[in-house]
This record gives C-alpha cells, structure tokens and sequence, in this order.
C-alpha cells in the first residue's frame, strides 16, 4: 500500500516542474521517465549489500535512496542474493571472490560494476577493494541512471589516477571566507565539537559522489589558532563525520606557531626546539585524528611568515613539517604561490627562480603545490613554467574552483573549461606530450604521491555556491581530479546539467552550450587577448585598470598591462623579462614571436604597438575593442538561451539564474565601457569607428568604490 501511495506520489511530481532551492546539487535523484524506469527497474529492485562498516551501511542507504527517487520504488534489502539484485561487496567477500571479477587493478578507490547472471538471473554488481571504493561505484551507478543512461550491460572499471582530491577552504575561523562567496564558513567552530549538523554529512556526500577525499578546513592565510588543542578538538569531530565518507581531513600550518602558540622565541626549522615542538604537535593532532592527513602550508608570501625569515630554504621548511607528520603517514602540501616585495624581478618568475634549485631537496611525503598559471587565477593563463621543471619532486596543481576573478558568483563562468586548458597544456618536457596533466597524475616523473587541489566555492548559502551554476565548478573539480588526462569539460558540463537540471536533450544541449562559452566570455570582456590582473584592488570586483598607486609594483593592474601612448603588453620575450625562458625551448621559440603566439596570450607574453596588424587585419586597438565587445555579446546570448529554457526550469532556479545573468550583463558592459574608455584615454585613440561610446566618462568609472564587496 505505501509503495503505492509512494508510485503514485512520484507520478503526480514528475508532471510538474517544482520549486527547487539548490540544496539538492547534483544528487537530486528525481524521477526518471516512465520507459526508462521500467527498463532499469528489473535490475535494481533489490538490494544484496555484503557486510561491512559504517561505509558500507552507507552506500546501502544511498542506493535505495537513489533508486527510490529515480524509478519511484524503494528496493528491498535482501541478506540473501536472489536474481535481479543489486550485488555489492568488496574483494574480500566470498560471493564476490566467486564471480573472479578484475579487481587486482582497481586499487584502493577504483570500482567496478558489471551486469552479470547469478542463478540464472540478470544481476549489477558493484564490487570494489574497499569500502570507500564501493562508495565510489554506487554513486557511478546511480550517476549512470541519473544522467539516463541504461543499466543493463554494464562494464565500467574506473579508478583515480590522482591520489589526493582536495579542497581548500580558505575560512577563517571567525567564519569569514577569504575570496567566498556564497555566505560565511560552513564550519561553525564556535559550536563545535558537540554540535555537527547533518550539512556536515550532506557535504561529505556530495564530495565523495565525485571522488573528493580530503579537505583542508583553514584558510592558507593560517591562524595558529587552528593547531591548538580546542581546535583540534573541533577538526577532529568533523574527521569523525567525514570518515565514512573516505574524506580526511588537513590543516593549514602557520609556520610561525611554535612562537605564537608554542612559547619559543624562533620558529627556524633547523632549530631543535622548533622540530621537538612540531613532532609533538603532530603527536597531539593524531591522537585525536588518526588519519589526519597533514598540513597545507603558505610559507614567505604575501607577508606570511616562513623558512625564509631563518635564511633557510622553502625545502627545509617543508621537510621540517613532513618528518614531523611522517611517522603517522602524513603529507605536506607546500604552496610555491610565493614572490617577494623586494624582487623587481616579473612576478611570474619568481616561484620558479625559488623551487627549480631546491628539486630533489624535498623529503618523500612533501608535494609542492602550484598554481595552474604563475600569476594568480586569472581568467586565462598559461599554465605555470615549474610544471615540467622539477621532475624530482611530486608537484600538485591548485585551481581556484571560487571566482576571485571571475566574478564571484553572480558571473555565470563554467570552470571546467579553464581547467581542462591547463591540464591540457603540453610542458614539453622531457619531451611532446608531457601534458600538465601527466606531470599531475605522476606518469611522466613516476610519482605515487599525486593531487589536485582547489579552493573550495562553499558557503552557507542554502545552495552552497552562491549560484546554480558556480556547483558545476565543484563537480567538475571533483571529476577532473579523478583522471584529469582524460577527464574532459563538455562531457562532464553534460552530466552535471543532466543532474542538476533535466536530461531533456535540447535543454541539455543548451544548458551544455552556455556552459562551453561562458569563460571565454568572461576573458573577453575582462582580459581579451592575454591581459591580465586588471581587477580592482582589494575585492577583485569588477575593473580597474588605471590603478597604480598600491605599494607594491605588482599589485598594481598598471605593471600588468604597461599599456601607454605606444603600445599595451608585457614583454616576457628576451627584450623584457624572459619569463619565456622559463619553459621548454619550443615553447620558448612559439612564443618569442607575436606572429606565432596564440592570440589568446599575445598580451601576456609581449607589449605590441597600438597598430600591430591582428591576424583578422584588424590593429591592435580596435582588436581589443571588437573582443570587448564579443564579450558582452556573449552574455547577451546565454540569456537569450536561458530564456528559452523556462519550461523546463523549475521555477526557483530558473528565476535565480536569470537574475544573475541581467547582473552579468551590466557588469560585463561595465568591464567593456571602463575598460575602453580608459585604454582610449591612455593611448589617445579615438574609438574605432562604428564603436558604441562608453555609457559614461572615465572619471566615472573610476571614483566607483565598493567597500563592502564581499570576499575581502
Ligand atoms: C590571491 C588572493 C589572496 C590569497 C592568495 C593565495 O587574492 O586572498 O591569499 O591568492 O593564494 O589570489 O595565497
């Protein structure tokens, strides 16, 4: 009778398109069409989960609550396997050691589900080395229902090819997000220990549905605070939550503690008393957390303190943390996001100059953590010169997954994209095809310790990203990190779409298109062709070019641009900072010359004269105003797209995008009309003709400020 009233219940939701909030994110797990849920249904009516712990109990409630919501039945959970269940259980489980199934290659994540026959009957099943591998199969399953694809034949093997998949968190722990977002941290530390609500294990849910297993909950701009025995106490009741989940937890370390927290007078790591105070601490951090995961440390950047204060090396900074986490298992992941005040050297050489010298310095459990490109999350870069430079030492990439520079979430901008371009990006080194991907996953240099991290977009907004769209930035996160060779944005953009929003193909393809050009558009009308950091200072919101009074050089968008009456660009080719050096010779060569430089980072790699003939025949100037424009232009048409998506939006979601892509639209007309009224200026160039003025004078633009711009 309940199953009845439940069919029924299901039948009347699936004719009609219900408010939804976002807190669901891709897991949504609503009806499917009637044909495909008959078709599935024969298959996945019952549940036979083979015995394990708390994981295994949870993968057993999210099947039925995938299925229960997908094909509108709850399956029965039967001790026994009777035909038609679906069968899962790790290796060491005699049903499944009969069925002799391939899991030797599986390792320790990896999954594989196969459609086979026991007892005559069609039967899936899930089978894994481990629990957390298990977890990992179940959410491929239902993903595969979700995204409406069939259950009957299957043979997925799947395995990560990057060990750590972490998210950076940069929450204070008064609850402020550095460059967030989408409301405050989630991490109520005042509460906790006692008090973990069920959004602690919903998020460990969404993160493991995508294979994410680690998570640094402090800002890299590190408190001390986090390292003392109350804070510990706290981290290690939310490890206790993310457990299950196969999610460890990691702190990031401020190298100064033994002063602040510690009671010595110098935090040198080659001090004794530094390295006893160190192990000790991480003999207190695993006895609360036994499978903590290590430190994240940010050393000698930005003001923060590090080896350097001592004249000692970043590597014996790292190695002091690492032998003190190393008897536990621990990793140190070790920023090279540093540059200095005092070197007039072009900033994006810096971290290279500091971490190539100390190649092979580092102790086995330090993986040095790079920024995709080697200024900092810029709408487009090229990837960082130190991928392909230390072959010695394992080097993790970290990608910004919130929109510091892409504008925060109101800005539709779908990341993957941007990720699958630097991971993409051939080092050449030692030779063609030693893609940043391959240097990431450890198959060029043969590295075990592997990982891709990225500063997380969640907040406490009740949609956790601030925007519909700004979740797909963490799912494809996740899925990139677990094979980011061959992981690809458009495929993913489809599934997530399909997840989220509806698998009605036209919607899909639309949804899928605003997706595939939204970054581009956000480069065009932000930083067309190769600019690069002409945000406003502080916040990062929205454009401001003309700055050039910040006391550092190279905080300011002027030492970026170097546009004057000549030209705009920065010269990285021999005639100026030779930053291009930094990279394998053919690179070097490609982009020694504006003529074979992709048009895409002309300006990041040279200063070209206001007239320099475009290869569209265009000059220079009106190249960059025509790309300005294609930009907002770009909007416009995702709004259009999106429009016509109202039918098939739930009305909440689609009311919510729609505002934010009017918000787009003025900003991105905001960026252009600032941006060309002030290179206009600079140049003393007319606009070209035909051109739309800006809709006000620069001056305008200018003295707009915006001091509570969130994120700050
Ligand atoms: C910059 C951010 C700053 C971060 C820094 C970092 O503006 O808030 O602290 O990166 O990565 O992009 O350390």
């Amino acid at each position: 009778m309940s199953c009845l009233l439940a069919w029924t219940l299901v039948l009347c939701a699936s004719t009609t398109v219900r408010a939804e909030d976002g807190y669901d994110l891709w897991l949504r797990y609503r009806p499917v069409p009637a044909e495909q849920a008959a078709a599935a249904q024969p298959h996945t009516l019952s549940l036979a989960p083979q015995a394990g712990g708390p994981t295994v109990d949870i993968v057993t409630a999210e099947l039925a609550r995938g299925i229960e919501g997908l094909l509108g039945q709850l399956p029965a959970v039967t001790p026994r396997i009777r035909p038609g269940a679906i069968v899962y259980g790790t290796a060491s489980n005699p049903i499944i050691a009969a069925l002799d199934l391939p899991l030797s290659d599986l390792g320790r994540e990896g999954y594989l589900i196969r459609s086979v026959t026991i007892d005559g009957g069609a039967t899936t099943v899930i089978a894994a080395n481990t629990d957390v591998g298990l977890l990992y199969g179940a959410f491929a399953f239902l993903r595969q229902i979700q995204t409406g694809g069939s259950v009957a034949d299957l043979d997925i093997a799947s395995s990560p090819k990057v060990a750590l998949r972490v998210l950076n968190h940069w929450d204070n722990l008064d609850r402020h997000v550095e460059r967030g977002y989408s409301g405050q941290s989630i991490w109520d530390w005042h509460r906790l220990p006692d008090y973990t609500p069920v959004l602690y294990t919903d998020y460990a849910r969404a993160n493991a549905s995508i294979g994410i297993n680690g998570t640094v909950l402090n800002n890299v701009n590190a408190s001390a605070t986090s390292l003392t025995t109350p804070y510990i106490e706290k981290a290690a009741a939310l490890a206790d939550v993310f457990r299950p989940y196969g999610i460890k937890v990691y702190l990031s370390a401020r190298f100064s503690a033994p002063i602040e927290i510690g009671g010595l007078t110098t935090a040198d790591p080659l001090d004794p008393r530094v390295q006893a105070w160190w192990r000790a601490k991480a003999d207190e951090i695993y006895a609360a957390i036994p499978d903590f995961g290590g430190f994240l440390v940010k050393a000698n950047s930005e003001g923060q303190p590090g080896p350097q204060d001592y004249h000692r090396t970043h590597a014996e900074g790292a190695n002091l943390l690492a032998d003190a986490v190393a008897p536990h298992g621990g990793v140190v992941m070790w920023r090279a996001f540093v540059y200095s005040e005092e070197n007039p050297d072009d900033r994006a050489k810096q971290a290279y100059a500091d971490f190539t010298p100390l190649d092979g310095r580092f102790r086995d459990n330090v993986i040095v953590q790079v920024k995709n490109g080697a200024i900092d999350f810029q709408p487009r870069e090229p990837f960082h010169p130190m991928f392909g430079a230390m072959p010695k030492t394992p080097l993790m990439i970290e990608f910004q997954i919130t929109k510091e520079y892409l504008g925060f979430a109101t800005h539709l901008a779908y990341l993957g994209t941007l990720y699958e371009e630097a991971l993409q990006s051939d080092t050449r080194r030692p030779g063609p095809g030693a893609t940043v991907a391959r240097v990431v996953d450890g198959s060029i240099d043969g590295h075990a310790l592997t990982g891709m991290a990225g500063v997380a977009n969640i907040g406490s907004d009740r949609n956790w990203s601030g925007s519909h769209f700004d979740q797909a930035n963490w799912y494809v996160f996740g899925r990139m990190a677990w094979d980011p060779e061959a992981a690809r944005a458009r495929p993913i953009a489809e599934e997530w779409a399909r997840m989220t929003f509806t698998n009605e193909a036209q919607a899909v393809g639309s949804i899928v298109e605003m997706m595939m050009a939204s970054r581009e558009a956000v480069v065009d009308y932000m930083t067309p062709l190769g600019l690069h950091h002409v945000m406003a200072t502080g916040p990062h919101y929205g454009p401001g070019p003309w700055v050039a009074d910040l006391a550092r050089p190279e905080w300011n968008p002027v030492y970026y641009h170097q546009a004057g009456p000549t030209g705009i660009g920065f010269d990285r080719t021999a005639t100026g900072s030779n930053a291009i050096a930094q990279y394998a010779p053919a690179l070097a060569a490609r982009w020694a010359d504006p003529a074979t430089t992709p048009q895409t980072e002309l300006l990041w790699f040279h200063h070209l004269s206001w007239d320099y003939r475009m290869p569209s025949g265009r000059p220079l100037w009106s190249e960059l105003v025509h790309t300005y424009d294609r930009g907002v232009a770009s909007v416009a048409q995702m709004q259009r797209t999106w429009s016509a998506l109202e039918p098939e939006i739930d009305s909440q979601r689609f009311e919510e995008v729609s505002t934010f892509l009017a918000i787009q639209q003025n900003e991105a007309q905001w960026w252009r009309d600032a941006s060309i009224a002030y290179f206009s200026d600079v140049s003393a160039r007319p606009l070209p003709a035909g051109v739309t003025p800006p809709a006000h004078p620069l001056a305008y633009y200018k003295a707009l400020s915006f001091p509570f711009a969130p994120g700050n």
